[in-house]
């Protein structure tokens, strides 16, 4: 029988290989001058000797990360799916699907977004009586809920006119910022089109409009029986639990303006009391788990975030490809495809795109055993989410589902849900977030739940179609960049030190490879100490005239310039294949200079302090708005430093100050002395210095020369300036 998907290994991996092997035999050499040469009484003394080795600890340090990073380029494989011969095959008789959406706060994720990310997946090109999606909302706001019922009426529109035109995307708001009337001209009348995009608007004015206000009009709230859930007073951690369902799909009296059945539509707030702690998303993961098995009990669950829209309304069916497939479909626990944000600007110049993680990492990650689960754009099984463990002769049966009418049981059905909605399965020591569901305990529980998936023995497969499934929102502001890779690699670092960390855990269930493709991530928080030393001591190194490098005419230059050199073009390649600019990739060399010495330097901080008990898990939601002025800056790619003076920003210019004091003390001092030996001695710090200087040119704009509201703020740069005083004095006192 044909197969429904298709993997295919990456070619041209020999040329890779051998790349790889020079790197590795350069990393070697560095290596062993390090050791070798170290500077005697004579070359400087103790000091000198102890800078040298603390050069030989970071250089030790990245060679282990390169090593460990080419665990997911080894082996890098492409699926592609055949939905035409699903289609074939099994026409419209497949599984159920439930659809979770997880939102957490109106502020910072506003109700007319998260009801468009709703209307692009109720819109899926699936049959309607199979389909079941489920809103959970952490923040449990009255004006979600109200949003979430103009989606159920707008559906009644949307989705018709989805269905007859078969337009792309199917979230509103995508749609009619992208589509031109002139061309739609051939699909439908204008006046159909207009209408549509008037009833869009009004329903996002009155949600914003509400959200304005802060609460729901009087006349609206008689419309459904849900908001008098909110009558009783309750506050955010304090509330009873909440499920309605908005939207029946068995009702025969819910259809659309067309008469077709509509997807079941669920809302949900699960119980929140203060002394018992909710586990963040995982909690409200594990709680739709629960509360879906007794609504539709699909057995295939796709979660999405808010801020995400399908791009493709064929999505489920490719992923089911994966399910179905009658010679591997058994041990494919689930189905990843990549994060790809819509709101990038061209040079990306925050560096948010996830280009090498989703066209290289992911990959190289499939190809070893599978993809990591990212918690979001991931379909899975619910028997496997739930905890089920692998056996050969595993069968789903794909005819689960509870298809029977609700419609009489329905306020039964939601005590039942409620019922499995409350706090009971946080407090009271059950196996949820455990052994069942979604893991508990970790700010990137997502991962761990991927990697315990695999460990049970399944597989996962990485989807990456060209066109892309899912698109989502970057933040737009450095201080939201920052913040994002903080909890990021303060997730991944704690897993690496809880009993998660892959090589334990993974030990004998995963392949060695998988267990380091794992580790790739864990090694950015700590990797922020070695590279402030990088940055710190060949500067002022320079400053100071104490050599760290082999001189340029000693044959030991080499391997010390060749890895950068062969490391960066690499990499550029690596980014221009997968369609980043040049000048995208050197912004992307800019974030990596501050991520690494402002949010991974924090991360390690926190993980410190949590291990001591001195600091409770916190997540902190990366806001999805920005005022207008701050938008205007990121269109035109202007570093946002302003107003706020956060300790980052402070990092951030005294490294940039810094780097142009070492390399102007160091330039002047060497031309001073007559250039030629010197300049031979100190090349590779000269170099060094002069990139971070180059790279660091929008941080000394910021400073001194821009004055809109983005730039540094003054006390930023006063406090950055006083940092970096006693450089300053170095450099006096050696030129005068
Ligand atoms: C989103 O879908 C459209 C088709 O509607 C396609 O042209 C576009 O390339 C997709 N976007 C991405 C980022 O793949
Ligand atoms: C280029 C672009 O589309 N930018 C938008 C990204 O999203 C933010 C927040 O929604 C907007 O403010 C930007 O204009």
């Amino acid at each position: 029988m044909e197969r429904l998907f298709a993997t295919e290994r990456l070619r041209a991996r020999a040329l890779y290989m051998f790349y790889a092997a020079t790197v590795a035999t350069a990393i070697c050499l560095v290596l062993y001058y390090r050791v070798a040469f170290v500077p005697g009484e004579a070359g400087g003394g103790r000091a000198t000797s102890w800078l040298w080795l603390g050069m030989l600890a970071a250089e030790l340090w990245f060679g282990v990360c390169w090593v460990v990073a080419q665990s997911v380029r080894w082996r890098p494989v492409r699926r592609r799916a055949f939905s035409d011969r699903l289609a074939a095959r099994y026409g419209d008789n497949l599984p159920c699907v439930d659809i979770f959406v997880c939102t957490a706060d109106p502020r910072s994720e506003p109700p007319s977004l998260v009801v468009c990310a709703v209307l692009s997946v109720m819109a899926y090109n699936y049959p309607a009586d199979k389909l079941s999606v489920y809103l959970s909302d952490d923040g449990c706001s009255a004006l979600t809920f109200y949003a979430l019922w103009e989606a159920s009426q707008f559906a009644k529109l949307w989705l018709p006119f989805c269905r007859k035109h078969s337009i792309e995307p199917r979230s509103p708001a995508a749609y009619f910022s992208e589509s031109e009337m002139g061309k739609l001209g051939e699909l439908c009348s204008v006046q159909e089109w207009s209408l549509l995009k008037e009833s869009y608007k009004g329903m996002t004015e009155r949600i914003d409009c509400a959200v304005l206000l802060g609460m729901v009009p009087e006349q609206i709230r008689a419309m459904h029986k849900g908001f008098y859930e909110w009558d009783s007073g309750i506050t955010l951690q304090n509330h009873q639990p909440i499920v309605q369902v908005l939207i029946d799909r068995n009702n025969p009296t819910v259809v659309d303006n067309e008469g077709s059945q509509l997807p079941t539509l669920v809302y949900m707030a699960r119980e929140k009391r203060p002394k018992c702690h909710h586990n963040f998303k995982a909690g409200a993961m594990n709680a739709l788990i629960r509360v879906s098995s007794v609504i539709s009990n699909s057995p295939i669950i796709l979660n999405v975030d808010c801020d995400v829209y399908s791009n493709n309304s064929d999505s489920i069916r490719d992923a089911l490809c994966f399910f179905l497939d009658e010679k591997m479909g058994h041990k494919v626990g689930f189905v990843q495809c990549p994060q790809n944000y819509t709101n990038l600007t061209k040079n990306d110049i925050y560096g948010n795109s996830l280009n090498v993680i989703n066209e290289v990492e992911l990959c190289g990650m499939d190809g070893v055993g599978g993809p990591a689960y990212i918690g979001t754009g991931c379909f899975h099984r619910r028997e496997i989410i739930s905890g089920r463990s692998f056996s050969e002769d595993y069968k789903q049966d794909w005819e689960t589902g509870i298809m029977e009418k609700l419609g009489e049981h329905m306020n039964e059905i939601e005590e039942q849900a409620k019922s499995l909605a409350t706090c009971d399965y946080e407090c009271n020591n059950t196996q949820w977030g455990r052994e069942v569901g979604v893991k508990y305990g970790c700010p990137v529980e997502d991962v761990i739940t991927g990697l315990a998936i695999q460990c049970r023995g399944w597989v996962s497969v990485y989807f990456n179609p060209a066109r892309k499934a899912f698109l989502g929102l970057a933040p737009t502001t450095l201080a939201q960049t920052l913040l994002q890779h903080r909890r990021f690699s303060e997730g991944n670092f704690s897993i690496l030190l809880s009993r998660y960390c892959p090589f334990l855990f993974g030990h004998g269930k995963v392949k060695l490879w998988l267990q380091m493709g794992y580790c790739t991530y864990g090694l950015w928080a700590p990797s922020s100490l070695p590279t402030l030393y990088y940055i710190f001591v060949p500067s002022v190194g320079l400053l100071c005239r104490i050599p760290l490098f082999p001189e340029l005419t000693s044959p030991w230059i080499l391997p010390f310039a060749y890895l950068p050199a062969a490391m960066y073009i690499y990499s550029l390649y690596e980014a221009l294949s997968c369609g980043v600019t040049l000048k995208g990739w050197w912004n992307g060399q800019r974030m990596w200079v501050i991520k690494r010495t402002t949010s991974y330097l924090f991360a390690v901080a926190d993980t410190i302090f949590r291990l001591l008990g001195l600091s409770a898990m916190a997540f902190a939601i990366t806001p999805k708005v920005s005022d207008e002025d701050q938008s205007r800056r990121y269109e035109q790619e202007l570093m946002e430093f302003g107003p706020s003076s956060s300790l980052e920003f402070v990092i951030v210019a005294a490294i940039a100050l810094l780097s142009l004091v070492c390399l102007a003390g160091g330039l002047s001092w060497i031309v001073a002395s007559g250039c030629t030996a010197s300049c031979l001695k100190f090349f590779l710090q000269i170099v060094l210095c002069g990139a971070l200087v180059a790279i660091n040119v929008p941080v000394y704009e910021a400073m001194f020369i821009r004055n809109d509201r983005g730039r540094m703020a003054p006390g930023v740069t006063l406090t950055a300036t006083g940092l970096v005083l006693p450089a300053c004095l170095i450099w006096a006192n050696i030129v005068l």
